[in-house]
């Protein structure tokens, strides 16, 4: 695959209907807004301008199946299907496809297009407080943005989601800060020994370790593709104050800047994902904060503050 491609593709995904709290289908308006694109435009980075924002709202079904354990199944699924071709077209002109969320749920659509394209070579780091993997049957939220990495890793084949055909091998998946694992999360963990660095690692050894200890086992070579699915919650509260499912005890500041700077040394990073940004919720404070940082998680990840 291309090593440094230098060409990335914004793709605006304004999506609220994988959780219940709405203002996060406003994230990548507000993302944009702050100067996201002139600023990786000044890093020297081409921007593609045909990647868009897809239009989520005109996806919306008008009817939705009754007694689903899950919200807006059909909604969340036609979402992503269209999300998914959009990154997998961007991957395929060798541009990097930064999609702005929006929440979690949207790596259904972004994972599937990365796999598509990258197939058994693809690895993936998912940073967040959560590990996002209840099947659809277990959740006790019924939010999908709780459920992707059971779609996207085979665990749950719903004929809601039969577009999805490629599926994640359990040993291509790492997870770096998790905090807040439900119980059936911990027994997919457990059942399929999915490789988890929570907060307790991070203490443990550092993130420089941890970082590299990750890569050690999806990428030991650093050689093969990443696409790395960053929630934002996986940043303390303090940091990243407007987020849906804040959980305390998080990633520091330079914590969150360091793995994406280390991810953008590995030069293996082909898509990135950055999710759950609410500019509703909390004080104006916390929520510039928020945007801001957002933007700065990114631009670490393309390498800005590696001189
Ligand atoms: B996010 C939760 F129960 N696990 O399923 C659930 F704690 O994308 C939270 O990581 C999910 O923000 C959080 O509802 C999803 C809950
Ligand atoms: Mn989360
Ligand atoms: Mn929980
Ligand atoms: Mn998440």
């Amino acid at each position: 695959f291309i090593k440094k491609p230098s060409t990335v593709s914004i793709i605006s995904f304004p999506f609220n209907g994988g959780q219940s709290h709405p203002g996060v289908e406003l994230g990548p308006k507000e993302l944009i807004g702050l100067g996201l694109v002139d600023q990786l435009k000044e890093m020297g980075y081409g921007i593609a301008e045909t990647s868009g924002v897809v239009d989520t709202e005109s996806l919306k079904p008008t009817v939705v199946a009754k007694g689903l354990n899950t919200n807006n199944t059909e909604w969340v699924s036609a979402a992503c299907k269209e999300l998914s071709s959009r990154v997998e077209a961007e991957c395929r002109k060798g541009f990097l496809p930064v999609t702005l969320g929006g929440d979690h749920s949207l790596a259904i659509g972004t994972l599937n297009g990365s796999l598509k394209v990258f197939g058994d070579k693809l690895r993936v780091l998912w940073v967040d407080a959560h590990a996002d993997i209840n099947p659809l049957n277990e959740t006790a939220s019924g939010n999908l943005h709780g459920c992707p990495l059971a779609l996207v890793c085979g665990i749950d084949k719903s004929p809601f989601f039969d577009w999805i055909k490629e599926h994640l091998g359990f040993d291509k998946l790492v997870y770096i800060g998790l905090r807040d694992v439900d119980l059936p999360e911990q027994k997919v963990i457990k059942k399929h020994n999915i490789k988890a660095f929570t907060m307790y690692h991070i203490d443990k050894y550092g993130i420089s370790k941890v970082f590299d200890m990750a890569m050690d086992y999806i990428n030991p070579n650093r050689d093969l593709p990443v696409h790395m699915s960053f929630d934002v919650d996986s940043m303390d509260p303090s940091v990243i104050p407007a987020t849906g499912t804040p959980v305390r005890g998080g990633m520091t500041f330079r914590e969150g800047h360091f793995l994406c700077e280390a991810m953008a040394e590995t030069g293996c990073l082909v898509a990135m994902d950055l999710a759950e940004v609410n500019p509703l919720l909390g004080d104006k404070e916390a929520q510039f904060k928020t945007i801001d940082i957002g933007c700065s998680l990114v631009r670490s990840a393309l390498g800005e503050t590696l001189l």
